[in-house]
């Protein structure tokens, strides 16, 4: 198959990628490792799988009226509905004849005399593009711990990133959980009042706090529709693409008794804006983050019943906001379950998985018949590394990014002409949709740049490159204090470089580099005609 635009991924970026390049005028195809559309959206369908940023601002802005058409039941959709929205809008806009689906991508390898991307599937396809664009995502590759013997347990395994399509029966069974992120702390309550017993595996606790979801009602959903202009005018604007407005003052401007007042406030509030909204100073002064995190404490003390799971659920190594913050719908009460067990990993780390069960340093060894890793991602770079991707000179990316990704404004990499990846590494730090939607507004400027000024080369230059990725290095982190303790910095993953993998600028530097490129009329590429 041959093509203008070779789209990677049906998730949320490359099904907005595939109508605004077919808007365009491209020819554009899309290859699907799955059998569905959704992308992380399809791939996350464990129980409890849902947004925690508002449905209506995680979804599409693009056409009033898909907005105006579909009503989100809940102002935090689960998976299902998610799932069912981007097949909605998939067919709305006419594109699933573009997609093809059950097409892993393999390698992608840059001919220069072409100038064109072949690009071959597991299956043994081969594609030809000018353009590749590699929606590939940030969550898209799942991690298994090393741990001895996982392939010898004889029940069923599970990782939350790569859920089966058809309904876990859980009813009944012996359940452990290993990994208590957002997707361990969403599944545990799901689960916890269907299973016989449910062992939950923790090496490090999170902070918590309530999403506080719930149903749309009739008048909010008119509020939404009416309110349309104006919310969409506030997400485009806001710096991490959230409604939330963020608060005018700093915690030690309180009485304790205030902070106390507000902090309750922060907890019945939803999801994000314990971050976004929470005193000025949260992220900024360890002794302000202390004194909210003191508060969550309570807070869990005061859920749990035992005393002691309540203290080993309670982070002792990181601040709030320093890893991702989970945002949950009943967990902490969830240990209040007779059949729900914790067991700290730090103290008693685990030596290996059996036949049967799982056995840890203290000579435990618990019987299981489902076993679910939760134990997260190959963040930001995992699916664009594992593509076989080959730039000019027969150059890997896997070389070229050794030391951590290298990018221009997060789309792309210089020696890799013609290659964008929009939702990738070094572009966003909020909701996700937001940036993604940017970047490919302008991956769709940059090819109809290149087509209209009889182009079929377009590439960042290694000093565009070198200037963004020096200003994510530098702006590495949300918080100066905050050590390099998560994913946003691989360390998750054994043996990955420690680089900044978001982009603590957030959209105002992605917005002002863009202004940028295009007051400069495309200085940062070089763009050239083949043959
Ligand atoms: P996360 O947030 O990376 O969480 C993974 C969890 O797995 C975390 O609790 C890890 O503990 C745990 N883990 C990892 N390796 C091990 C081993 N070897 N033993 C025990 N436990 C382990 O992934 P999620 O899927 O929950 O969430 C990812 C994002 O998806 C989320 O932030 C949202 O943005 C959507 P650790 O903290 O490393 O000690």
């Amino acid at each position: 198959m041959a093509c203008d635009v070779l789209v990677i991924g049906a998730g949320i970026t490359g099904i907005y990628q595939l109508h605004r390049a077919r808007e365009a005028g491209f020819d554009v195809q899309l290859l699907e490792a799955g059998n569905g559309v959704g992308g992380t959206w399809y791939w996350n369908r464990y129980p409890g799988a849902r947004f925690d940023s508002e449905s209506y601002t995680y979804a599409y802005l693009f056409s009033p009226e898909l907005f105006a058409e579909w009503e989100w039941q809940e102002h935090f959709a689960e998976q299902p509905e998610t799932e069912r929205y981007l097949n909605h809008v998939v067919d709305r806009f006419d594109l699933r004849r573009h997609i093809r689906f059950g097409e892993k991508v393999t390698s992608a390898e840059w001919d220069e005399a072409s100038a064109t991307w072949t690009v071959r599937t597991a299956g043994g396809a081969e594609h030809r593009a000018r353009f590749v664009v590699a929606a590939t995502g940030i969550f898209s590759v799942p991690y298994f711990p090393d741990v001895p013997g996982r392939e010898d347990f004889r029940g069923e395994s599970f990782h939350t990133a790569s859920w089966p399509t058809t309904p876990v029966a859980f009813d009944g069974k012996r359940v452990a959980v290993i990994g208590t992120g957002s997707s361990g702390v969403q599944l545990i309550p799901a689960i916890a009042g269907q299973v016989e017993s449910l062992t939950v595996y923790q090496r490090t606790p999170n902070w918590c706090t309530p999403l506080n979801n719930g149903p749309i009602t009739a008048a909010e959903q008119a509020q939404l529709r009416a309110d349309f202009e104006v919310m969409q005018a506030t997400l485009n604007t806001s710096s991490h693409g959230f409604l939330h407005q963020p608060h005018d003052r700093a915690t030690f401007d309180d009485s304790r008794d205030e902070r106390w007042a507000f902090y309750e406030k922060m907890w019945n509030s939803p999801g994000f804006t314990k971050l976004t909204s929470n005193y000025t100073d949260l992220l900024l002064d360890p002794a302000a983050n202390a004194e909210w995190c003191a508060f969550i404490a309570e807070k869990i003390r005061g859920i749990v019943d035992d005393p002691a799971t309540a203290e080993q659920l309670i982070p002792r190594d990181h601040r709030f906001g320093e890893k991702r913050p989970p945002f949950v719908t009943g967990y902490y009460e969830a240990y209040n379950n007779p059949n729900v067990s914790l067991v700290d990993l730090q103290r008693t780390p685990i030596v290996r998985l059996t036949e049967d069960g799982i056995e840890t340093a203290d000579g435990v060894g618990r019987r299981f018949d489902i076993v679910v890793w939760a134990t997260g991602f190959d963040f930001g770079t995992g699916a664009l590394l594992r593509m076989g991707i080959r730039g000019r000179d027969g150059l890997a990316l896997t070389d070229h990014w050794a030391d951590g990704p290298r990018t221009f404004l997060g789309v792309q990499t210089a020696g890799f002409p013609n290659l964008f990846f929009p939702g990738g590494p070094h572009a966003a730090a909020g909701n996700n949709p937001r940036y993604n939607g940017d970047q490919v507004d302008f991956v769709t400027d940059a090819l109809t740049y290149a087509r209209d000024h009889g182009c079929d080369t377009i590439g960042a230059t290694a000093e565009a490159e070198e200037r963004w990725t020096a200003m994510v290095d530098k702006g590495a982190a949300m918080a100066p204090s905050f050590g390099e303790c998560s994913y946003y910095f691989g360390t998750n993953i054994p043996g990955k470089p420690r680089k900044y993998l978001l982009n603590s600028g957030g959209r105002p530097k992605l917005f002002k580099e863009i202004a940028r490129v295009l007051d400069t009329d495309y200085a940062a590429f070089t763009l050239s005609r083949s043959g």
